[in-house]
């Protein structure tokens, strides 16, 4: 599997709220910054792009417990909880793409209204490598709509982290149903 500049890395929320400490925790969300790092390196040194989405709501967000949505508070823009956690190794060059920006409107996806699509295809991306957090959240539906735009994708299944474990495993059955290839650090690149 040989890394090019049609390939992508895209790294799904690894922000400081769903990192241990944060309002939205994601147990063992901290673990998967090793590997993430190691990851960037490669892809990096392989002149592939490296993404990074990013939760980023308005303080009246839609999911928000106060709105009578699902969530607590996470996430709002330009707050210390949306920052990326602070032990990731961003490489020169990188595009962030931030979402959930409207307050009307949850956006799981990195895709959902977002420019991503369409600056991906115009760089000529093919393969997009998905990890972060959270596997059952913003990882799945970042996938599924990848993959229904057109992009062949792979799951980096050790550095991501769900939130419930049925959550997981629905998702893992609900991507290995869509073919989508799971790689880790030791089968990559
Ligand atoms: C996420 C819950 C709410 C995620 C975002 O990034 O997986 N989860 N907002
Ligand atoms: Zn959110």
């Amino acid at each position: 599997m040989k890394i090019t500049n049609e390939d992508v890395l895209l790294i799904v929320d690894v922000q400081k709220d769903f990192c241990q400490g944060g309002s939205l925790e994601v147990s063992e969300g901290d673990m998967i910054v090793p590997l993430l790092n190691e990851y960037i390196r490669r892809v990096s040194t392989a002149k592939g792009h490296i993404y990074l989405s990013r939760d980023w709501h308005p303080e009246n967000h839609v999911s928000f417990l106060e709105q009578n949505g699902p969530w607590p508070k996470h996430c709002i823009a330009n707050s210390k909880g949306a920052e990326f956690h602070e032990d990731l190794i961003l490489p020169d060059l990188f595009t962030v793409v931030s979402k959930g920006v409207d307050a009307d409107t949850e956006a799981y996806s990195a895709f959902q209204g977002t420019s991503l699509s369409s600056d991906l295809k115009s760089r000529s991306v093919k393969r997009l490598f998905v990890g972060g957090l959270a596997t059952d959240v913003c990882v799945k539906e970042t996938i599924l709509d990848a993959l229904e735009e057109g992009f062949v994708v792979y799951f980096l299944e050790d550095a991501s982290r769900g939130v419930s474990k049925d959550g997981i495993d629905e998702t893992y059955r609900l991507l290995r149903d869509k073919g989508v290839d799971f790689v880790s650090l030791e089968n990559f690149a």
